[in-house]
């Protein structure tokens, strides 16, 4: 087992076999203006500033030849995927399927939906749409983790109090063990992420634990 000693609440413990990057919406939508996260008013400038961080972190996964998983949301251009209440939701002049300047908000398949060029997943990772905010609901996610023996989880991506700390509570309620990587994901709500990262590692890491970029690659490479 490796460890990643200074891992919040207390040491996190992955056996590097079976550990795995599970990097969350890293989207245009969400990071770019002109997309779903500025449809639903929010000023989207703040999640570019992880961009070099989350690159590293991917970086580091790919370099120890660990998997490194991406996830997108993203709805069918029928929206058949998309319940009626999430399409209700929002309140802006631009809705899930509308016509917004990176193309159709939210659909899979727009320019808008495409990830960061930062965060590209690599020839051969697994890219999975997600009609939710947990990255386990309506997906092959627990399968793909399950062919490919994973049983610990770092996670990053945006936003880290709605997509990411859903799929988080997924995977922990499944058995997983998960770090969310401190640095590598934002909000754009300092005070939800922060909140965030305090209320999953409380209580003897209830949801799990956290800890930042260089101390997950510091233990991943250790010899
Ligand atoms: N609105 C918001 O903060 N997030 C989302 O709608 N989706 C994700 O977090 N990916």
């Amino acid at each position: 087992m490796a460890t990643i000693a200074t891992a919040k609440p207390y040491p996190y413990e992955f056996p590097q076999a079976g550990f795995a990057l599970l990097m969350i919406d890293m989207q245009r939508d969400f990071i770019e203006p002109g997309g779903f996260g500025s449809a639903l008013g929010n000023d989207v400038s703040r999640l570019a500033a992880i961009l070099p961080a989350a690159a590293r972190l991917v970086a580091g996964f790919r370099r120890a030849g660990r998997d490194v998983l991406h996830t997108k949301e993203a709805h069918r251009p029928d929206l058949s995927d998309c319940p009626p209440a999430k399409l209700r939701r929002g309140g802006g002049a631009l809705r899930i399927g509308d016509d917004g300047p990176m193309g159709r908000i939210l659909i899979d398949g727009e320019p808008g939906s495409d990830f960061v060029a930062a965060l590209s997943p690599a020839a051969g990772e697994p890219v999975i749409a997600k009609p939710g905010k947990g990255a386990f609901f309506a997906t092959p996610l627990e399968r793909l983790l399950r062919e490919r023996g994973i049983t610990h989880l770092a996670i990053g991506g945006v936003t880290t109090e709605v997509c990411v700390q859903t799929t988080m509570r997924e995977a922990n309620d499944r058995g997983y063990e998960c770090v969310l990587v401190e640095d590598a994901t934002e909000s754009y709500f300092p005070a939800f992420k922060q909140a965030t990262l305090d209320m999953i590692r409380a209580q003897g890491a209830i949801v799990g634990w956290t800890a930042t970029v260089d101390e997950v690659l510091a233990a991943l490479e250790a010899p």
